[in-house]
């Protein structure tokens, strides 16, 4: 069918909750995508970063069929073969003693608020129901109310009041301003390694070093939100490793199941995590066998197919190509890995024309925050690909 068809009906029948580029899509493999009437396309957003294996992986098809076949769901009122294994090596991985797994990164963030609140009244004694947290301006961290609470994007968050309290909003990448607004009640810094949705911004170096450190000098907790950042996506296994420090929580979720499921992660330590007692949390697919079989080969394929180097690689070679473009519409390419923006100057009318001509040549990528273009291919791409990329980026930005 034409895809007219398929826009009509998602149009009539779907809430209008997206603004879409008018492309179809039919099938996806690796870096590739072909709408429904076999045109290609380079994914150059991978799903927001959950596709970092490229599309349907041929393992974790495989290995989703095989666990759909045996056991799907059976509530955690009882235990399954999948769950143990998966926590250990996540765990392992991450060099994590605790781990809680949801479902939508939302929901790990939703998590994460209640296990640092319940720490802060039972381990640091902030009275009950005045724990603060802190946040950053321009942050993304979900849809749910709680977290619109905090957002500063009022597109996000206006028409939903009334919000919950105990969040206060503090500049991004300015150590200070963060040490100022801690206060006696403050139980943890909720803050993302670079803000995707902020319009790829990276923070000045060391900032995280510092903020750990003004962390434990106050007894706050560290919260990493990597939902977008995490699993390879900065060209390390979680972007906190740039810095070289370690959260006392981080998030994860995405492509820790290779956008095969929804699989989010809190991971922590028994102190922290340990405060939440049996009967206080929980969610129906929470931990399912059929998430954590999808979760544990989404992992061990990217580790094998050494996709994080190939990340880190690959994203030098692609901020380069895209920062030899000379052309007055751009203003500045960042990033880190394969997670780069380029941010064009208010002359260029804004970034989502670029993406719609992009679209024309081929190229699947999305605007974030007006002016700024991120590029976030799956992590499997190649130089060839890449290069293919940057003939039908330079004339389009021309
Ligand atoms: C949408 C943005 C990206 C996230 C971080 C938590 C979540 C996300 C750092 C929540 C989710 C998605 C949500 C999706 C579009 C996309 C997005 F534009 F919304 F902000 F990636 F930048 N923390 N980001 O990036 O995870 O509940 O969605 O599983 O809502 O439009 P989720």
């Amino acid at each position: 069918m034409n895809p007219q068809y398929y826009m009509d009906l998602e149009d009539e029948f779907g809430a209008h909750i997206y603004n879409p580029l008018d492309v179809v899509l039919h099938r996806g493999e690796g870096v590739w995508v072909w709408d429904v009437e076999g045109n290609k396309y380079l994914d150059c957003l991978s799903a927001y970063s959950a596709v970092n294996q490229g599309h349907c992986h041929p393992e974790i098809v495989r290995t989703m069929i095989e666990q759909a076949q045996t056991l799907t769901l059976i509530s955690r009122a009882f235990r399954n073969d999948q769950l143990g294994l998966f926590c250990q090596e996540i765990c392992k991985l991450t060099n994590s003693h605790k781990v809680l797994i949801m479902n939508s990164g939302a929901e790990a963030v939703e998590t994460v608020i209640k296990a640092v609140r319940k720490w802060g009244y039972k381990v640091k004694g902030v009275p009950q129901d005045q724990a603060e947290i802190i946040v950053c301006e321009n942050n993304f961290h979900g849809r749910t109310i709680t977290i619109i609470g905090f957002s500063t994007n009022a597109n996000f968050r206006d028409g939903f009041g009334p919000f919950a309290p105990g969040f206060r909003i503090i500049p991004y990448g300015n150590a200070n301003a963060f040490e100022e607004a801690i206060t006696p009640n403050t139980v943890a810094f909720l803050v993302e390694p670079i803000q995707g949705e902020g319009g790829v911004i990276v923070p000045p170096a060391g900032y995280l070093k510092e903020v750990k450190a003004i962390c434990e000098k106050n007894n706050v907790l560290l919260i990493l939100d990597e939902i977008q950042t995490g699993l390879g996506r900065t060209g390390k296994l979680l972007a906190e490793e740039h810095d070289g420090i370690e959260a006392d929580l981080t998030l994860i979720g995405k492509a820790l199941s290779g956008g095969f499921y929804p699989v989010s992660a809190v991971l922590s330590s028994t102190e922290v995590l340990g405060v939440l007692r049996p009967g206080e949390h929980g969610s129906t697919f929470g931990g399912n066998p059929l998430a954590c079989a999808v979760a544990r080969k989404a992992i061990s394929v990217l580790i094998d197919e050494n996709m994080i180097e190939n990340s880190a690689v690959m994203g030098e070679y692609f901020r380069s190509g895209l920062s030899d473009i000379k052309n007055p519409y751009i203003k500045e390419v960042r990033g880190r890995g394969l997670l780069i923006g380029v941010e064009l100057v208010p002359e260029a009318k804004g970034a989502r024309r670029f993406c719609q001509k992009l679209l024309t040549q081929g190229l699947l990528c999305k605007e974030t925050h007006e002016n700024t273009i991120r590029f976030a291919p799956p992590l499997v791409i190649t130089k060839e690909e890449i290069d293919w990329a940057l003939e039908r980026i330079e004339p389009v930005l021309r």
